[in-house]
């Protein structure tokens, strides 16, 4: 990657350059500068992304309509130049690379640390999707097709139980009951996307607390990042990939499930933050925001397991029963969510009133 910062025009001469932060997908280095301007420099994963033009298509147009809306330069990612002209290059070995500022003076969290912190995540991704609702949404291309198609996601799992290339499905009978009970209500809103029932929108889709920088002093929302999977879709994805995340008491591979629950108080914190910033939503999309959190949930469930049969090769890995566990976390957390379902749909109900 030394090699890779050589294809960018930089501020100074990078004199340091070490992997950074804890994403699933992509290989992250930030890179000091002897004049004291850093940068992260990002290599997309090509496994996961076939189309890394028409991603860095989205990224590009995307970052510039949003920064027609602020005068704040830390409110949006920004790229920098390539030596070949463009805002991206590919290095000798057909790997795509970017160049961001490093958004200074800011922290990344895996995890809220006082309330405020998840409350000022929801307004960032529902500044976010309120920014960009006049974006013409059908120019964007489909960085990975059927990212949230959730039918989609369960016949991929049924596929590989079946391939079983490494003889795990023994190992994960409980949890493909657990996933093939659900497969009718994982289906909603895929339907009701599909009848036109809820508008498409433009979505991050992957709005984990860790794809927010906030500012380190104020602790107040700055901007979002990691905008790979930015593509139409719908309000209660990005809803509902907050609260998988950031309404969890414990982490995505906690091995001791007993720790792991959503805290409603942090579900009714987000919602009174997204449903502020992005005071747009119809009806019917608030209606739907806690299914939205359930089926992202039991999707990103279906995705770890169904990564776990095929051999771990989608989402990086640190220790041999990695993806299992974060299934495990996952279906523990939807059983929750069924178990709190009255009071979820009630705190929805309370904060939209007077909504219209
Ligand atoms: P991945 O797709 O692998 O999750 P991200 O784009 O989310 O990649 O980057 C990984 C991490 O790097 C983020 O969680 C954040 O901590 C850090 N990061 C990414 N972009 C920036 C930036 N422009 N400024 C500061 N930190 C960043
Ligand atoms: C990946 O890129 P990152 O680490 O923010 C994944 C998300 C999953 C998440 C689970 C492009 O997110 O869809 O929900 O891991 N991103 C992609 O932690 O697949
Ligand atoms: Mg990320």
């Amino acid at each position: 990657m030394e090699k890779a910062i050589e294809l960018f025009v930089t501020g100074g001469r990078a004199v340091t350059c070490e992997v950074h932060g804890c994403g699933h997908i992509n290989h992250t280095y930030l890179v000091g500068t002897d004049t004291g301007r850093r940068y992260i420099l990002q290599g997309l994963n090509n496994a996961v992304f076939p189309d890394p033009e028409g991603l860095m298509e989205n990224v590009i147009a995307v970052t510039a309509f949003l920064a027609r809306q602020t005068s704040d330069p830390r409110e949006v990612l920004r790229l920098n130049p390539a030596k070949n002209g463009g805002l991206y290059a590919k290095d000798d070995k057909g790997e795509v690379w970017r160049l961001y500022d490093f958004v200074e003076d800011s922290i990344c969290l895996q995890a809220p640390e006082t309330p405020e912190d998840f409350y000022q995540s929801a307004v960032a991704f529902g500044t976010f999707q309120r920014r960009l609702a006049d974006f013409p949404a059908g120019s964007l291309h489909e960085t990975i097709p059927n990212f949230h198609n959730t039918p989609d996601r369960y016949r991929k799992f049924r596929a590989a139980l079946e391939a079983d290339v490494c003889g795990r499905a023994k190992e994960v009978g409980p949890e493909t009951d657990f996933v093939l009970a659900r497969e009718e209500e994982a289906g909603v809103l895929q339907r009701m996307r599909d009848s036109g029932e809820l508008p498409t929108r433009v979505t991050h889709n992957d709005t984990k607390l860790n794809n927010v920088m906030l500012d380190a002093r104020t602790r107040k929302a700055l901007c979002v990042i990691d905008l790979d999977t930015v593509m139409p879709g719908l309000a209660a994805y990005d809803f509902g990939d907050s609260i998988r995340f950031g309404a969890a008491t414990a982490p995505e591979d906690e091995k001791d499930l007993s720790r792991m629950e959503m805290d409603l108080g942090a579900y009714e914190t987000f919602t009174r933050g997204f449903l502020t910033a992005c005071p747009g939503l119809t009806a019917r999309e608030r209606e739907t925001l806690p299914l939205g959190a359930k089926l992202m949930t039991l999707e990103c469930g279906v995705r770890f397991l169904t990564d776990y049969l095929e051999g771990d090769k989608y989402f990086s890995i640190h220790r041999p029963e990695h993806n299992l566990d974060r299934a495990r976390t996952q279906f523990k957390l939807v059983a929750d969510m069924e178990s709190k379902w009255e009071q979820m749909a009630a705190v929805v109900a309370r904060l939209s009133a007077g909504m219209g």
